[in-house]
């Protein structure tokens, strides 16, 4: 049996991490059969995040690691139908949401001061008060460092919700009138999609982005059909 680490559920949400979010909802699509660990401090996963798995004595990080460990030991059924082509879309929009829409939510997450905030009192309100400020202040500088060296934190906040909305209306545009990215079943970029999506939606945190996705019935509706899907 896979065993799942995720985080414990925040916000209102499964899992407020777009990556852990993905994974789950691959495994409900795909029929996968797992348990879960929620993880406080991820740290201690093998790479320092979220999600991983265990399956026996072997453990797999990283969410697209994990599903290429899941296609190649229980087969691609949500794939196999798949074209070359339709691969390559999901892919290409798979990875614009994994390694430039995901800088968004970061930089509105954790470094806008009011949202810092709601953060550091929802997954940090567990450590003593007098050495919790430091313990998220240098976690908070060295994200900030890591989205500078990345490029992304080089720009103001209102040109990185310019690079994101650009990201969703490409997105909205894929998928158009169809119920899923790549047709009538859901492919594993369904998964990513309603990862990413359903997390700008966490209540805490409205942005133009939740603003965006609000007024358009495609990626609501969207929303809430691949979660039905997955989640029942
Ligand atoms: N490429 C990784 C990204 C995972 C990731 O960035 N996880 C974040 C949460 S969204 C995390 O665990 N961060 C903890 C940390 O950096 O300390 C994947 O696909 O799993």
């Amino acid at each position: 049996m896979i065993e799942f680490y995720k985080f414990v559920p925040q916000f209102g949400m499964r899992d407020a991490s777009p990556f852990v979010l993905k994974l789950e909802a691959y495994l409900r699509l795909a029929g996968v059969e797992y348990t879960t660990t929620e993880v406080m401090d991820p740290r201690k996963a093998p790479k320092g995040k979220l999600p991983y798995i265990r399956d026996g004595n072997q453990t797999i990080a990283d969410s697209s690691f994990c599903i290429l460990y899941l296609k190649d030991k229980y087969g691609d059924p949500l794939g196999e139908n798949l074209t070359a082509e339709q691969h390559a879309v999901g892919h290409a929009v798979q990875t614009m949401l994994e390694e430039r829409t995901y800088w968004v939510l970061v930089n509105h997450r954790w470094l806008n001061e009011g949202n810092q905030i709601i953060i550091r009192d929802a997954w940090f309100g567990a450590i003593p008060a007098f050495i919790r400020g430091f313990i998220f202040g240098k976690l908070v500088k060295d994200m900030k460092k890591g989205m500078v060296a990345h490029g992304i934190g080089r720009h103001s906040d209102e040109e990185i919700f310019t690079l994101g909305l650009a990201d969703l209306k490409a997105f909205e545009d894929i998928l158009g009138d169809k119920p899923y990215l790549l047709g009538d079943e859901p492919s594993e970029y369904d998964a990513t999609g309603y990862g990413f999506l359903a997390n700008f939606m966490a209540k805490p945190f409205p942005s133009v982005m939740s603003q965006y996705i609000e007024n358009s019935k495609t990626l609501r509706d969207y929303i809430a059909r691949v979660e039905k899907k997955a989640f029942g």
